[in-house]
Parts: C-alpha cells; sequence; structure tokens
C-alpha cells in the first residue's frame, strides 16, 4: 500500500514536470517565432564602448551604430569584411546582416573597443 502511493506521487510529479517543460519550451517557441527578420537593431558609440557589446540578430535584420562621442569611431569587422566607415560625432551608419557575416569587430581607431553580434535562427 505505502509502495502504491509513493508510486502514484512520482507519476504525477513526473506528469507536472513534462506539463511544464512543454508549456515552457512552447512559450519559448512562441516569442522567437514572434520576433520576424528584418528588425532594426540600434547599438550606441559612447565613452568608448559599443553599447550593447554583444547583440542577437538575425539574417536580413538592420544594425545601425550611432557615435555619441566627440572623437570619430567606425565599427570595423576583425577581417575587415564589413566596416562602417568613419563616424563622426552624431553620424550614424547601417548594414543588413548577411548569412556568414563576420561577428567581431572593433573601432579602427581605437582597438580596444571590441564588440561582436551572434546570429540567431534560421530565417
Ligand atoms: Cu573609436
Amino acid at each position: 500500500m505505502t509502495a502504491g502511493f509513493t508510486r502514484r506521487a512520482f507519476l504525477s510529479k513526473t506528469v507536472v514536470a513534462i506539463a511544464v517543460t512543454v508549456l515552457s519550451s512552447r512559450f519559448l517557441t512562441y516569442t522567437e517565432d514572434a520576433r520576424a527578420a528584418g528588425d532594426t537593431h540600434v547599438i550606441d558609440i559612447k565613452a568608448f564602448k559599443f553599447v550593447p557589446d554583444t547583440l542577437k540578430v538575425r539574417v536580413g535584420d538592420t544594425i545601425t551604430w550611432t557615435n555619441h562621442d566627440i572623437v570619430p569611431h567606425t565599427a570595423t569587422a576583425d577581417d575587415k569584411s564589413w566596416d562602417t566607415g568613419t563616424l563622426k560625432r552624431n553620424e550614424r551608419a547601417s548594414l543588413t546582416v548577411t548569412a556568414g557575416m563576420a561577428p567581431r569587430y572593433y573601432c579602427r581607431f581605437h582597438p580596444q573597443m571590441r564588440a561582436q553580434i551572434e546570429i540567431v535562427g534560421g530565417d
């Protein structure tokens, strides 16, 4: 009898755990899908930093860098495959995310300024 009770308790806990797992994975899937490709992301360059310095993007999204500092900056891929060019104060430049785009970048004038994008999703 004790064994039977224990087993029922185990089963119900298992059912609850599975239900929670299914619900949370559905929720995550929904929120991922809710964000369509083609979004615009804004990266601020201020106080010699890219903000944010890590950004999740999808192929087809647009990234816009705006320089708020007095001195000029760039956002330049580590492998030089893309480059915003020199951005003076309050200037901005945009790039469209392409598949296989080099994720890490820096400022040509201040190589200690570093940041990266992370390309997520398949479409
Ligand atoms: Cu710079």
